[in-house]
């Protein structure tokens, strides 16, 4: 389809109204120097990004991309601060004028009394089959994993989706109260860095991001405001987390997968029961 009427502007601008009739946003100060970045020369794409904190998230940022007519990609992602047990929000859009690939989600908690969100979604988007192995345990049973034939339509059940998803998320974060047991504090603060520490690494988005933008603003994109945190939230490395990858020479093995892809199918039953094996 004609791309020049899709955009994911309204997705950020209905989150960011629905969360400041909730709290009170400030800017992020460590990540607002990205907030003018420009495509390489002789590139049409305009980039467009923002970051906030408020005192239950420790950092909302989202990162949208539109390059003419050949594609539209949101990146947003919501981190909470390792005091609140609440789950990242995350939802990840790339679609070009044919496809579109779809990832909406909360990592792990919570998801029990979701599960009906979850069931209305899945019919539909189908599950969009083979995926990097290593992702799912990112994922929880209300994952929107899918893909399918860019279309106005599908874009409009795609705004539904997320707005449902994000005022759930938004009435978990209501509900959450300020953790003091500690050690379920560094529990939840490394979970966060452990997922921060995977995307920042092996992040399906990357190689489109340098190609944009050139290496280095990528790479300093990618570490220090999408996935901002994953150099201050703790001292592990990637190989610490994730020692599979490690490479004879003591490096990080390029490889997106050591395992390959897998899940054909959506890997959890109605109840959230992971039947993945
Ligand atoms: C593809 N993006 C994908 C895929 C997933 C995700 C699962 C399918 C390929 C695969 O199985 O790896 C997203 N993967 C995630 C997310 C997590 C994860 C959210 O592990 C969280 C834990 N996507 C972006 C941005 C761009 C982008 C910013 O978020 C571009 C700037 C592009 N995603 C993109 C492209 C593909 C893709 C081009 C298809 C190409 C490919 O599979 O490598």
């Amino acid at each position: 389809m004609d791309l020049s009427g899709l955009s994911f502007q309204k997705f950020v601008d209905f989150a960011l109204d629905h969360t400041r009739l909730r709290t009170t946003l400030t800017p992020h100060l460590p990540s607002q120097k990205f907030k003018s970045i420009k495509a390489k020369d002789g590139n049409k794409a305009v980039l467009t990004a923002l970051s906030f904190q408020s005192p239950k998230i420790r950092l909302l940022r989202s990162l949208a991309i539109a390059d003419d007519n050949a594609m539209r990609v949101l990146d947003f992602g919501v981190f909470p601060e390792p005091e609140y047990d609440l789950p990242i929000f995350c939802a990840n859009f790339f679609a070009t004028a044919s496809r579109s690939i779809v990832v909406l989600d909360y990592k792990e908690k919570y998801f029990k009394k979701l599960m009906p969100l979850g069931q209305k979604y899945a019919e539909l988007f189908p599950w969009g089959g083979k995926i990097t192995s290593e992702s799912m345990k990112f994922f929880s049973p209300i994952v929107i994993w899918t893909t399918f034939s860019t279309s106005r339509d599908k874009h409009d059940d795609l705004y539904s989706a997320f707005v449902d998803y994000y005022k759930a998320w938004l009435e978990l974060m209501d509900e959450a109260v300020e953790e003091k047991d500690v050690p379920q504090i560094l529990h939840n603060r490394e979970a966060q860095h452990k997922y921060l520490t995977w995307r920042a690494e092996k992040d399906p988005g990357y190689p489109l991001l340098k190609k944009l933008v050139g290496e280095s603003l990528a790479k300093d994109l990618v570490r220090n405001f999408l996935f901002e945190g994953v150099d201050t939230l703790g001292t592990n490395t990637f190989l610490d987390y994730f020692p599979e990858y490690r490479c004879e020479d003591g490096g990080v093995n390029q490889k997106r997968s050591m395992i390959g892809k897998s899940y054909e199918t959506r890997p959890w039953d109605a109840k959230g029961e992971f039947t993945g094996g």
